[in-house]
Protein backbone atom coordinates (compact mmCIF):
# COMPACT_ATOMS: atom_id res chain seq x y z
CA UNK A 1 0.00 0.00 0.00
CA UNK A 2 1.28 3.60 -0.93
CA UNK A 3 1.63 6.47 1.38
CA UNK A 4 -0.62 9.45 0.18
CA UNK A 5 -0.16 12.88 0.36
CA UNK A 6 -1.33 13.62 4.28
CA UNK A 7 -1.00 17.52 3.68
CA UNK A 8 -4.49 17.53 1.30
CA UNK A 9 -6.32 15.21 3.87
CA UNK A 10 -6.02 17.50 6.18
CA UNK A 11 -6.82 20.19 4.19
CA UNK A 12 -10.12 18.85 2.95
CA UNK A 13 -10.90 17.44 6.76
CA UNK A 14 -10.15 20.94 8.22
CA UNK A 15 -12.88 22.28 5.58
CA UNK A 16 -15.04 19.42 6.70
CA UNK A 17 -14.53 20.81 10.11
CA UNK A 18 -15.59 24.64 9.52
CA UNK A 19 -18.00 23.59 7.36
CA UNK A 20 -19.64 21.06 9.95
CA UNK A 21 -19.93 23.88 12.56
CA UNK A 22 -21.20 26.64 9.92
CA UNK A 23 -23.55 23.65 9.00
CA UNK A 24 -24.40 24.01 12.92
CA UNK A 25 -24.82 27.40 13.24
CA UNK A 26 -26.83 27.68 9.89
CA UNK A 27 -29.84 25.98 11.45
CA UNK A 28 -29.00 27.27 15.32
CA UNK A 29 -27.58 30.81 15.38
CA UNK A 30 -26.42 31.65 18.52
CA UNK A 31 -28.32 28.74 20.74
CA UNK A 32 -27.15 26.18 23.29
CA UNK A 33 -27.82 23.85 20.27
CA UNK A 34 -25.06 25.69 18.56
CA UNK A 35 -22.08 22.97 18.54
CA UNK A 36 -19.70 25.19 20.28
CA UNK A 37 -22.04 26.98 22.78
CA UNK A 38 -21.96 23.80 25.40
CA UNK A 39 -18.05 23.45 24.31
CA UNK A 40 -18.05 26.83 25.74
CA UNK A 41 -20.09 26.45 28.75
CA UNK A 42 -17.59 23.21 29.66
CA UNK A 43 -14.32 25.52 28.74
CA UNK A 44 -15.91 28.44 30.98
CA UNK A 45 -16.96 25.93 33.71
CA UNK A 46 -13.91 24.34 33.91
CA UNK A 47 -10.82 26.71 33.97
CA UNK A 48 -9.60 26.68 37.21
CA UNK A 49 -10.51 29.74 39.39
CA UNK A 50 -7.10 31.08 39.47
CA UNK A 51 -6.72 31.34 35.73
CA UNK A 52 -10.43 33.30 35.41
CA UNK A 53 -9.12 35.67 38.02
CA UNK A 54 -5.58 36.26 36.20
CA UNK A 55 -7.70 36.87 32.86
CA UNK A 56 -10.21 39.21 34.16
CA UNK A 57 -7.63 41.03 36.41
CA UNK A 58 -4.83 40.97 33.11
CA UNK A 59 -6.93 40.32 29.64
CA UNK A 60 -10.16 41.96 30.75
CA UNK A 61 -13.13 41.80 28.22
CA UNK A 62 -10.95 40.28 25.42
CA UNK A 63 -10.88 36.85 28.01
CA UNK A 64 -13.69 36.16 25.79
CA UNK A 65 -12.36 36.08 22.51
CA UNK A 66 -9.68 33.71 23.91
CA UNK A 67 -12.27 31.46 25.52
CA UNK A 68 -14.61 31.28 22.30
CA UNK A 69 -11.46 30.84 20.19
CA UNK A 70 -10.19 27.36 21.81
CA UNK A 71 -14.09 26.65 21.97
CA UNK A 72 -14.45 26.89 17.87
CA UNK A 73 -10.67 25.34 17.82
CA UNK A 74 -12.43 22.08 19.46
CA UNK A 75 -15.74 21.83 17.67
CA UNK A 76 -13.79 22.10 14.37
CA UNK A 77 -11.17 19.35 15.49
CA UNK A 78 -13.96 17.06 16.28
CA UNK A 79 -15.58 17.35 13.40
CA UNK A 80 -12.05 16.94 11.44
CA UNK A 81 -11.68 14.28 13.20
CA UNK A 82 -15.07 12.83 12.32
CA UNK A 83 -13.82 13.67 8.34
CA UNK A 84 -10.37 12.11 8.98
CA UNK A 85 -11.57 8.92 10.38
CA UNK A 86 -14.02 8.32 7.16
CA UNK A 87 -11.34 9.21 4.57
CA UNK A 88 -8.78 7.05 5.90
CA UNK A 89 -11.45 3.87 6.30
CA UNK A 90 -12.01 4.89 2.98
CA UNK A 91 -8.95 4.04 1.80
CA UNK A 92 -7.93 1.35 3.49
CA UNK A 93 -11.33 -0.73 3.02
CA UNK A 94 -11.52 1.06 -0.64
CA UNK A 95 -15.04 1.62 0.04
CA UNK A 96 -15.50 5.71 -0.58
CA UNK A 97 -19.74 5.00 0.35
CA UNK A 98 -18.21 3.71 3.14
CA UNK A 99 -16.01 6.19 4.66
CA UNK A 100 -18.04 9.04 3.63
CA UNK A 101 -20.51 7.21 5.44
CA UNK A 102 -18.72 6.80 8.34
CA UNK A 103 -17.88 10.32 9.22
CA UNK A 104 -21.74 11.47 8.60
CA UNK A 105 -22.96 9.28 11.26
CA UNK A 106 -19.73 10.56 13.66
CA UNK A 107 -20.31 14.19 12.90
CA UNK A 108 -24.09 13.71 13.57
CA UNK A 109 -23.27 11.93 16.94
CA UNK A 110 -20.58 14.07 18.24
CA UNK A 111 -22.99 16.92 17.51
CA UNK A 112 -25.84 14.89 18.69
CA UNK A 113 -24.09 14.58 21.91
CA UNK A 114 -22.83 17.93 22.72
CA UNK A 115 -26.14 19.91 21.85
CA UNK A 116 -28.82 17.34 22.79
CA UNK A 117 -30.50 18.05 19.71
CA UNK A 118 -30.40 14.92 17.29
CA UNK A 119 -32.34 16.74 14.61
CA UNK A 120 -30.38 20.01 14.24
CA UNK A 121 -27.22 17.55 14.43
CA UNK A 122 -27.83 16.70 10.74
CA UNK A 123 -27.18 19.87 9.70
CA UNK A 124 -23.49 19.89 10.92
CA UNK A 125 -23.43 16.12 9.43
CA UNK A 126 -24.35 17.30 5.84
CA UNK A 127 -20.95 19.04 5.47
CA UNK A 128 -18.81 16.81 6.85
CA UNK A 129 -20.52 14.63 4.39
CA UNK A 130 -19.70 16.66 1.83
CA UNK A 131 -15.98 18.03 2.04
CA UNK A 132 -14.89 13.87 3.22
CA UNK A 133 -16.83 12.75 0.12
CA UNK A 134 -14.37 15.64 -1.93
CA UNK A 135 -11.44 14.62 -0.33
CA UNK A 136 -11.99 10.81 -0.63
CA UNK A 137 -13.38 11.22 -4.85
CA UNK A 138 -10.06 13.87 -4.91
CA UNK A 139 -7.62 9.86 -5.27
CA UNK A 140 -7.60 6.47 -4.08
CA UNK A 141 -4.83 5.45 -1.71
CA UNK A 142 -2.58 4.78 -4.82
CA UNK A 143 -2.84 7.69 -7.04
CA UNK A 144 -3.99 10.74 -4.72
CA UNK A 145 -3.18 13.84 -6.41
CA UNK A 146 -6.21 16.27 -6.35
CA UNK A 147 -5.30 19.35 -8.51
CA UNK A 148 -4.63 22.56 -6.85
CA UNK A 149 -8.01 23.41 -8.73
CA UNK A 150 -9.59 20.84 -6.96
CA UNK A 151 -8.39 22.61 -3.40
CA UNK A 152 -8.88 25.96 -4.22
CA UNK A 153 -12.43 25.59 -5.51
CA UNK A 154 -13.09 23.39 -2.41
CA UNK A 155 -12.01 26.36 0.13
CA UNK A 156 -13.77 28.89 -1.98
CA UNK A 157 -16.74 26.82 -1.74
CA UNK A 158 -15.94 26.00 2.00
CA UNK A 159 -15.86 29.80 2.48
CA UNK A 160 -18.81 30.93 0.58
CA UNK A 161 -20.62 27.91 2.57
CA UNK A 162 -19.70 29.37 5.69
CA UNK A 163 -20.64 32.88 4.75
CA UNK A 164 -24.15 32.10 3.89
CA UNK A 165 -24.41 29.31 7.14
CA UNK A 166 -23.24 32.72 9.03
CA UNK A 167 -26.04 34.60 7.33
CA UNK A 168 -28.94 31.91 7.99
CA UNK A 169 -28.14 31.65 11.76
CA UNK A 170 -28.51 34.85 12.47
CA UNK A 171 -31.89 34.82 11.18
CA UNK A 172 -33.35 31.70 11.61
CA UNK A 173 -34.46 32.64 15.17
CA UNK A 174 -36.03 36.04 14.15
CA UNK A 175 -34.38 38.74 16.07
CA UNK A 176 -33.32 39.21 19.21
CA UNK A 177 -35.75 40.71 21.69
CA UNK A 178 -33.92 43.92 21.42
CA UNK A 179 -36.00 46.93 22.30
CA UNK A 180 -37.49 49.25 19.84
CA UNK A 181 -37.30 52.90 20.48
CA UNK A 182 -41.34 53.08 19.35
CA UNK A 183 -42.53 50.51 21.29
CA UNK A 184 -45.04 51.24 23.94
CA UNK A 185 -43.57 52.74 27.06
CA UNK A 186 -46.35 52.73 29.88
CA UNK A 187 -47.32 55.99 31.57
CA UNK A 188 -45.74 54.66 35.14
CA UNK A 189 -42.07 54.02 33.53
CA UNK A 190 -42.26 56.74 31.45
CA UNK A 191 -43.13 59.45 34.58
CA UNK A 192 -40.15 57.66 36.05
CA UNK A 193 -37.48 57.85 33.35
CA UNK A 194 -38.57 61.65 32.77
CA UNK A 195 -38.20 62.18 36.61
CA UNK A 196 -34.48 60.86 36.30
CA UNK A 197 -33.74 63.19 33.40
CA UNK A 198 -35.15 66.24 34.90
CA UNK A 199 -32.94 65.41 38.12
CA UNK A 200 -30.11 64.51 36.66
CA UNK A 201 -27.55 67.56 37.41
CA UNK A 202 -27.11 69.76 34.44
CA UNK A 203 -23.26 69.78 34.08
CA UNK A 204 -20.86 71.73 31.94
CA UNK A 205 -19.10 68.30 30.46
CA UNK A 206 -20.99 66.28 28.04
CA UNK A 207 -19.65 63.11 29.75
CA UNK A 208 -21.35 62.55 32.49
CA UNK A 209 -24.36 60.26 31.55
CA UNK A 210 -27.48 60.28 33.60
CA UNK A 211 -29.42 59.03 35.98
CA UNK A 212 -30.46 55.95 33.90
CA UNK A 213 -28.40 54.19 31.30
CA UNK A 214 -29.39 53.78 28.04
CA UNK A 215 -30.05 50.12 27.41
CA UNK A 216 -27.04 50.82 25.04
CA UNK A 217 -24.75 52.16 27.68
CA UNK A 218 -25.62 49.81 30.56
CA UNK A 219 -22.86 47.43 31.08
CA UNK A 220 -22.71 43.66 30.53
CA UNK A 221 -20.92 41.31 32.27
CA UNK A 222 -21.79 37.35 32.00
CA UNK A 223 -19.71 34.12 31.99
CA UNK A 224 -20.45 32.77 28.47
CA UNK A 225 -20.34 34.11 25.35
CA UNK A 226 -23.44 33.09 24.14
CA UNK A 227 -26.17 34.72 25.78
CA UNK A 228 -29.23 32.02 26.19
CA UNK A 229 -32.17 32.14 23.82
CA UNK A 230 -35.09 31.84 26.10
CA UNK A 231 -38.75 32.64 24.40
CA UNK A 232 -41.47 34.26 27.26
CA UNK A 233 -43.53 32.08 26.36
CA UNK A 234 -41.22 28.58 27.54
CA UNK A 235 -40.08 30.41 30.26
CA UNK A 236 -41.42 28.90 33.92
CA UNK A 237 -39.09 29.31 37.10
CA UNK A 238 -39.43 26.78 40.20
CA UNK A 239 -38.49 27.22 43.69
CA UNK A 240 -37.85 24.00 45.16
CA UNK A 241 -35.53 22.13 47.61
CA UNK A 242 -36.02 22.39 51.09
CA UNK A 243 -39.43 23.75 50.45
CA UNK A 244 -42.88 22.97 52.08
CA UNK A 245 -44.67 23.19 47.89
CA UNK A 246 -42.88 23.39 44.90
CA UNK A 247 -44.12 26.63 43.31
CA UNK A 248 -43.46 27.45 39.46
CA UNK A 249 -44.49 29.88 37.62
CA UNK A 250 -44.88 30.91 34.12
CA UNK A 251 -43.62 34.10 32.65
CA UNK A 252 -47.91 34.56 32.35
CA UNK A 253 -48.66 34.21 35.78
CA UNK A 254 -45.77 36.27 36.54
CA UNK A 255 -46.82 38.86 34.75
CA UNK A 256 -50.43 38.80 35.71
CA UNK A 257 -48.67 39.53 39.43
CA UNK A 258 -48.63 43.03 41.36
CA UNK A 259 -46.43 45.12 38.95
CA UNK A 260 -44.25 47.25 40.68
CA UNK A 261 -41.03 49.77 38.84
CA UNK A 262 -37.92 50.86 40.30
CA UNK A 263 -34.90 52.24 39.99
CA UNK A 264 -31.96 49.83 40.44
CA UNK A 265 -28.53 50.51 40.16
CA UNK A 266 -25.84 47.75 39.69
CA UNK A 267 -22.41 47.63 40.41
CA UNK A 268 -19.78 44.34 39.17
CA UNK A 269 -17.69 43.51 41.80
CA UNK A 270 -14.77 42.47 39.83
CA UNK A 271 -14.80 46.40 38.18
CA UNK A 272 -12.36 48.72 38.93
CA UNK A 273 -12.62 51.51 41.39
CA UNK A 274 -13.17 54.38 38.97
CA UNK A 275 -14.45 51.59 36.07
CA UNK A 276 -17.91 51.94 34.34
CA UNK A 277 -19.31 48.71 35.60
CA UNK A 278 -22.04 50.76 37.42
CA UNK A 279 -25.34 51.72 35.72
CA UNK A 280 -29.28 52.26 36.59
CA UNK A 281 -32.60 51.12 34.79
CA UNK A 282 -35.89 51.75 35.58
CA UNK A 283 -36.89 48.27 35.79
CA UNK A 284 -40.36 46.42 35.73
CA UNK A 285 -41.32 43.11 37.89
CA UNK A 286 -42.91 41.84 40.93
CA UNK A 287 -41.60 41.02 44.16
CA UNK A 288 -40.04 37.65 45.07
CA UNK A 289 -41.40 37.39 48.63
CA UNK A 290 -44.93 35.81 47.93
CA UNK A 291 -43.48 33.51 45.65
CA UNK A 292 -41.21 32.85 48.46
CA UNK A 293 -44.08 32.75 51.12
CA UNK A 294 -46.16 30.02 49.06
CA UNK A 295 -43.23 28.18 48.79
CA UNK A 296 -42.63 28.02 52.52
CA UNK A 297 -38.89 27.47 52.58
CA UNK A 298 -37.39 25.19 55.75
CA UNK A 299 -33.87 24.92 54.96
CA UNK A 300 -31.50 24.85 57.85
CA UNK A 301 -28.76 27.46 56.27
CA UNK A 302 -31.76 30.25 55.61
CA UNK A 303 -29.23 30.10 51.96
CA UNK A 304 -30.85 29.48 48.30
CA UNK A 305 -28.61 28.72 45.18
CA UNK A 306 -29.95 30.69 42.25
CA UNK A 307 -29.68 28.77 38.96
CA UNK A 308 -29.72 30.20 35.14
CA UNK A 309 -30.21 29.24 32.04
CA UNK A 310 -26.37 29.44 30.88
CA UNK A 311 -25.05 27.20 34.08
CA UNK A 312 -24.49 30.47 36.07
CA UNK A 313 -25.53 30.02 39.77
CA UNK A 314 -25.15 31.92 43.05
CA UNK A 315 -25.56 31.65 46.59
CA UNK A 316 -27.00 34.10 48.97
CA UNK A 317 -29.33 33.83 52.45
CA UNK A 318 -33.09 33.73 51.96
CA UNK A 319 -32.69 37.51 53.64
CA UNK A 320 -31.83 39.16 50.81
CA UNK A 321 -33.84 37.26 48.04
CA UNK A 322 -37.18 38.62 50.43
CA UNK A 323 -36.08 42.07 49.40
CA UNK A 324 -35.88 40.89 45.56
CA UNK A 325 -37.74 41.50 42.64
CA UNK A 326 -38.34 39.46 39.70
CA UNK A 327 -38.09 41.69 36.71
CA UNK A 328 -39.21 41.45 32.70
CA UNK A 329 -38.83 44.46 31.79
CA UNK A 330 -35.76 47.07 31.66
CA UNK A 331 -36.54 51.20 31.02
CA UNK A 332 -40.16 50.00 29.40
CA UNK A 333 -38.81 47.73 27.22
CA UNK A 334 -38.78 43.81 27.35
CA UNK A 335 -35.87 42.86 29.43
CA UNK A 336 -33.26 42.52 26.23
CA UNK A 337 -31.50 39.12 25.84
CA UNK A 338 -28.35 40.08 27.07
CA UNK A 339 -29.84 41.60 30.08
CA UNK A 340 -31.36 38.21 30.70
CA UNK A 341 -34.60 37.78 28.80
CA UNK A 342 -37.40 36.81 29.64
CA UNK A 343 -36.61 37.11 33.57
CA UNK A 344 -33.94 38.09 35.78
CA UNK A 345 -33.31 38.79 39.16
CA UNK A 346 -33.00 42.34 40.99
CA UNK A 347 -31.60 42.09 44.77
CA UNK A 348 -31.23 45.54 46.17
CA UNK A 349 -28.25 46.95 47.63
CA UNK A 350 -25.79 43.66 46.59
CA UNK A 351 -22.87 42.89 43.88
CA UNK A 352 -24.35 42.57 40.64
CA UNK A 353 -23.46 38.70 40.66
CA UNK A 354 -26.52 38.30 42.67
CA UNK A 355 -28.58 40.12 39.81
CA UNK A 356 -29.39 36.78 38.01
CA UNK A 357 -30.31 37.22 34.69
CA UNK A 358 -32.04 33.75 32.32
CA UNK A 359 -33.18 32.90 35.83
CA UNK A 360 -34.49 28.88 35.82
CA UNK A 361 -34.54 27.72 39.40
CA UNK A 362 -34.29 29.12 43.34
CA UNK A 363 -33.45 25.77 45.17
CA UNK A 364 -33.39 26.94 48.97
CA UNK A 365 -30.84 24.44 50.56
CA UNK A 366 -30.10 23.06 54.18
CA UNK A 367 -26.27 23.52 53.51
CA UNK A 368 -24.03 26.39 51.85
CA UNK A 369 -22.63 26.16 49.19
CA UNK A 370 -20.39 28.13 47.14
CA UNK A 371 -21.54 29.82 43.92
CA UNK A 372 -19.79 30.39 40.34
CA UNK A 373 -17.81 32.93 41.41
CA UNK A 374 -17.33 31.96 44.59
CA UNK A 375 -15.88 28.68 43.27
CA UNK A 376 -13.21 30.81 41.86
CA UNK A 377 -12.32 32.91 44.76
CA UNK A 378 -14.79 35.87 44.74
CA UNK A 379 -16.83 37.56 47.99
CA UNK A 380 -19.17 39.49 45.77
CA UNK A 381 -22.55 37.95 47.40
CA UNK A 382 -22.79 40.39 50.18
CA UNK A 383 -23.67 44.15 49.92
CA UNK A 384 -21.85 46.48 47.98
CA UNK A 385 -18.83 48.65 49.24
CA UNK A 386 -19.74 52.54 49.00
CA UNK A 387 -17.96 54.31 46.34
CA UNK A 388 -17.97 58.15 44.72
CA UNK A 389 -16.94 57.76 40.83
CA UNK A 390 -14.76 60.68 39.56
CA UNK A 391 -16.26 60.85 35.41
CA UNK A 392 -15.88 63.86 34.13
CA UNK A 393 -14.05 67.07 34.45
CA UNK A 394 -14.48 70.02 32.27
CA UNK A 395 -12.62 73.45 32.08
CA UNK A 396 -15.83 76.04 32.16
CA UNK A 397 -14.08 79.35 31.56
CA UNK A 398 -12.71 81.90 33.93
CA UNK A 399 -10.15 79.42 35.28
CA UNK A 400 -12.81 76.70 37.05
CA UNK A 401 -12.91 73.66 36.49
CA UNK A 402 -16.14 71.21 36.75
CA UNK A 403 -15.37 67.96 38.56
CA UNK A 404 -18.39 65.04 38.43
CA UNK A 405 -19.57 61.57 39.09
CA UNK A 406 -21.80 59.01 40.22
CA UNK A 407 -21.59 57.81 44.09
CA UNK A 408 -23.56 54.16 45.14
CA UNK A 409 -23.91 53.08 48.63
CA UNK A 410 -26.61 50.34 47.55
CA UNK A 411 -29.66 50.79 50.03
CA UNK A 412 -27.35 52.35 52.35
CA UNK A 413 -27.83 55.25 49.87
CA UNK A 414 -25.70 58.37 49.81
CA UNK A 415 -25.48 61.19 51.80
CA UNK A 416 -22.66 63.56 50.83
CA UNK A 417 -19.89 63.65 48.91
CA UNK A 418 -16.66 65.11 49.45
CA UNK A 419 -14.53 66.74 47.30
CA UNK A 420 -10.42 67.27 47.95
CA UNK A 421 -8.59 69.93 45.54
CA UNK A 422 -5.68 69.64 47.31
CA UNK A 423 -4.74 65.57 47.72
CA UNK A 424 -7.05 65.02 50.74
CA UNK A 425 -6.08 68.39 52.77
CA UNK A 426 -8.56 69.77 52.80
CA UNK A 427 -12.34 68.62 51.69
CA UNK A 428 -15.51 70.76 50.92
CA UNK A 429 -19.44 69.16 49.89
CA UNK A 430 -20.29 68.12 46.37
CA UNK A 431 -23.63 69.16 44.62
CA UNK A 432 -25.78 66.35 44.67
CA UNK A 433 -28.79 65.34 42.56
CA UNK A 434 -31.77 65.29 44.45
CA UNK A 435 -32.66 61.64 45.35
CA UNK A 436 -34.47 59.44 42.93
CA UNK A 437 -37.24 57.38 44.95
CA UNK A 438 -36.51 53.74 46.04
CA UNK A 439 -33.61 51.96 47.92
CA UNK A 440 -31.31 50.96 45.68
CA UNK A 441 -30.26 54.00 43.20
CA UNK A 442 -27.33 55.98 42.76
CA UNK A 443 -26.95 59.78 42.72
CA UNK A 444 -25.07 61.99 41.08
CA UNK A 445 -22.38 64.73 42.30
CA UNK A 446 -20.70 67.70 41.11
CA UNK A 447 -17.80 70.20 42.28
CA UNK A 448 -16.72 73.66 40.79
CA UNK A 449 -13.74 75.71 41.63
CA UNK A 450 -10.81 77.64 40.76
CA UNK A 451 -8.17 75.95 38.76
CA UNK A 452 -4.44 76.81 40.52
CA UNK A 453 -1.87 74.79 38.93
CA UNK A 454 -1.81 70.95 39.37
CA UNK A 455 -4.67 69.90 41.41
CA UNK A 456 -4.82 66.26 42.87
CA UNK A 457 -8.62 65.75 42.96
CA UNK A 458 -10.06 63.34 45.45
CA UNK A 459 -13.63 62.37 45.99
CA UNK A 460 -14.93 60.14 48.87
CA UNK A 461 -18.95 59.37 49.84
CA UNK A 462 -20.72 59.27 52.74
CA UNK A 463 -23.42 56.71 52.86
CA UNK A 464 -27.05 57.13 54.27
CA UNK A 465 -25.75 55.55 57.93
CA UNK A 466 -23.06 58.31 57.88
CA UNK A 467 -20.06 55.89 57.52
CA UNK A 468 -17.31 57.13 55.26
CA UNK A 469 -16.00 54.76 52.15
CA UNK A 470 -12.69 53.72 53.86
CA UNK A 471 -9.54 55.33 52.52
CA UNK A 472 -7.83 51.82 52.43
CA UNK A 473 -7.08 50.97 48.76
CA UNK A 474 -7.76 47.21 47.49
CA UNK A 475 -8.27 45.31 44.37
CA UNK A 476 -11.11 43.93 43.19
CA UNK A 477 -10.51 40.53 43.52
CA UNK A 478 -11.61 39.35 45.52
CA UNK A 479 -14.38 41.65 47.31
CA UNK A 480 -14.57 44.33 45.30
CA UNK A 481 -12.55 47.42 45.02
CA UNK A 482 -11.89 49.94 48.03
CA UNK A 483 -10.12 53.64 48.17
CA UNK A 484 -11.00 57.11 47.36
CA UNK A 485 -10.80 57.67 43.52
CA UNK A 486 -8.29 60.64 42.84
CA UNK A 487 -7.19 62.24 39.91
CA UNK A 488 -3.72 64.77 38.92
CA UNK A 489 -5.37 67.79 36.70
CA UNK A 490 -2.50 69.76 35.22
CA UNK A 491 -3.66 73.16 34.01
N1 LIG B 1 -27.28 33.96 34.36
C1 LIG B 1 -26.33 34.88 34.62
N2 LIG B 1 -26.63 35.90 35.44
C2 LIG B 1 -25.70 36.84 35.71
C3 LIG B 1 -24.39 36.76 35.17
C4 LIG B 1 -24.11 35.67 34.30
O1 LIG B 1 -23.00 35.53 33.78
N3 LIG B 1 -25.11 34.75 34.05
N4 LIG B 1 -23.47 37.73 35.49
C5 LIG B 1 -23.67 38.43 36.76
C6 LIG B 1 -22.77 39.55 36.97
S1 LIG B 1 -21.19 39.19 37.48
C7 LIG B 1 -23.20 40.85 36.91
S2 LIG B 1 -22.19 42.13 37.36
C8 LIG B 1 -24.57 41.17 36.43
C9 LIG B 1 -24.47 42.07 35.21
O2 LIG B 1 -25.75 42.33 34.71
P1 LIG B 1 -25.89 43.07 33.30
O3 LIG B 1 -25.09 42.28 32.30
O4 LIG B 1 -27.33 43.13 33.00
O5 LIG B 1 -25.30 44.44 33.51
O6 LIG B 1 -25.30 40.01 36.08
C10 LIG B 1 -25.10 38.90 36.91
N5 LIG B 1 -26.04 37.87 36.53
MO1 LIG C 1 -20.32 41.12 38.27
Amino acid sequence: MSTYPSRSDAVFTILAGITGVAGSFAVTGYTRRFIVAPIDALVVRTTPGAIVAWMIQNVGEEAHLLHIALSFAIAIGLLAGAALVGLRTARRLDRPVVGVGLAGVLAWGITAAITTDPLLAVAAAVPVVAFSGIGIGSGTADEYDPSRRRVLVSATSALAFVGVSAAFGRMVFGPDPEYDANAEISDAVRRLLQQADEQSLDTAGDNLPGLVSSIDEFYNVDIAEFDPRVPADDWSVTLTGQVEDDVTVTFEELTDKPIEHRYVTLRCVGEELNGRKMDTAVWTGTPIKPLLEEADPNGECGCAMLRAEDDYFVQFPTDALEDAFLAWEMNGQPLPRSHGHPVRVLVPGHWGETNVKWLDEIELLDEEMDGYWEQRGWHGTGPVNTVAKLWDYTRIGDGRLEVAGHAYAGTRGIERVEVSTDGGDTWADAELSQPLPGDDVWRQWRYVFEQEGVHEVVVRAIDGTGERQPEERSEAFPSGATGWVSKTIAP
